[in-house]
């Protein structure tokens, strides 16, 4: 990602201050960051190969279930973007035979990808740099444009969601462009700075002072040999992380850690049981209608399409984490 920004700012990602961002070696830790980061090697004019599609075409199909279409999505801009530099009959196919697995997971109803704006705007980008297949791109953009959630700021939801959704609305054209495009040399001074837009957070929100009840329950394993439940209290429109500092503070079986990104937190531990990726372990956040019973486990339609930060349940609701594999 810190490559693409700098490419998308006439920064060259292969000398930062002397230091070569795409030799940054790191375990590839899912398809989706594989995808990554061939993309960004492609785009900053890198050594890429055949060896690195095939690669690609390996993991899309190993991916697991949650997030496919994300991988789909970057896997195919990664794919677009060799292709152009290196035109090539097979790649040519293959480029097309994933469009057309990424327009046959468009959704009818709403048009949208996974029902997710991120998911979808990358669906966008992605077939717009693809070979032509049949695909509803009004709706897909409207389902965006519907999704615009301040009107005056011009916001979709938080500085993520909007950082991946803006490009799509604003152009119609194939992203890979705006990273290709001609940057200035040495000399010229042509781009004028950019300005930053000041974060000053926006009018508080009225907070409403009624507090509301939230069950909160954690299983660990995909066997869930282990679980524990506890309802809190607290105030409404609390987000489920301070849910689950509330439920810490009562319950020390309830301890976690996160890490922080820029749009928020991303839980790793809790009770201290830790993600690993080796066998894909993870911590999944759900919602559910009713408190969740380990005879009938939630399927994935039930993975909170937001992380802890975003997800705000309502007085009643039943969270759930689960420790499990993918
Ligand atoms: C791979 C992935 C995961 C992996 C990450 C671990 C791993 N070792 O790879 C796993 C499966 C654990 C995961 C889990 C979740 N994910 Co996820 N994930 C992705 C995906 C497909 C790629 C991320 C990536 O590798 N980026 C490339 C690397 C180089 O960049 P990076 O910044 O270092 O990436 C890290 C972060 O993205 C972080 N991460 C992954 N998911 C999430 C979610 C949140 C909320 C945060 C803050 C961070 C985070 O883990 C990445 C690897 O270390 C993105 C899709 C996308 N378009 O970004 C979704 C995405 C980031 N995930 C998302 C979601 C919703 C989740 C969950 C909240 C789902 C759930 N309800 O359980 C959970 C997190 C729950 C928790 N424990 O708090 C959303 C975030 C939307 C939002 N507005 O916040 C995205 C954008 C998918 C989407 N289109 O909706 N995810």
């Amino acid at each position: 990602m810190d490559a693409l920004a700098l490419l998308s700012t006439c920064k060259d990602p292969k000398n930062f201050y002397g230091w070569n961002l795409l030799e940054k070696r790191e375990r590839e830790k899912s398809g989706y960051s594989s995808a990554l980061r061939v993309l960004a090697r492609c785009l900053a004019g890198d050594v890429v190969s055949l060896r690195h599609a095939h690669r690609l075409l390996r993991n899309l199909t190993a991916e697991r279930s949650l997030h496919k279409i994300d991988t789909l999505g970057m896997s195919s801009l990664a794919l677009n973007c060799m292709r152009r530099k290196f035109p090539s009959g097979s790649l040519d196919d293959r480029s097309r035979e994933i469009a057309a697995a990424l327009a046959s997971s468009q959704r009818q109803t709403d048009a949208s990808f996974d029902s997710d704006p991120i998911t979808t705007a990358l669906a966008i980008h992605a077939l717009r740099c693809s070979p032509p297949v049949d695909w509803n791109e009004s709706g897909a953009i409207r389902f965006l444009l519907d999704g615009e959630d301040d009107k005056e700021e011009g916001k979709f939801g938080g500085v993520w969601e909007t950082t991946w959704v803006l490009p799509a609305i604003a152009t119609n054209s194939c992203v890979i462009d705006v990273f290709q495009r001609v940057c200035p040399g040495p000399g010229d001074s042509s781009d004028p700075p950019l300005r930053l837009a000041s974060d000053a957070g926006g009018a508080k929100t009225q907070q409403d002072s009624l507090e509301i009840r939230v069950n909160v329950t954690v299983w660990i394993g995909a066997d869930i040999s282990r679980r524990f439940s506890r309802i809190v209290q607290v105030p409404a429109n609390s987000s489920v992380f301070q849910i689950l500092l509330a439920a810490a503070a009562a319950d020390s079986r309830f301890q976690f850690s996160a890490d922080v990104y820029p749009w928020g937190h991303i839980v790793h531990t809790i009770d201290g049981v830790k993600f690993k990726d080796e066998g894909y372990w993870y911590w999944l956040l759900y919602t559910i209608p009713g408190p969740p019973e380990p005879l009938n486990p939630p399927n994935n339609t039930f993975i909170a399409a937001g992380g802890v930060d975003d997800v705000k349940p309502n007085d009643g609701d039943n969270i759930l984490f689960w420790y499990r594999n993918l």
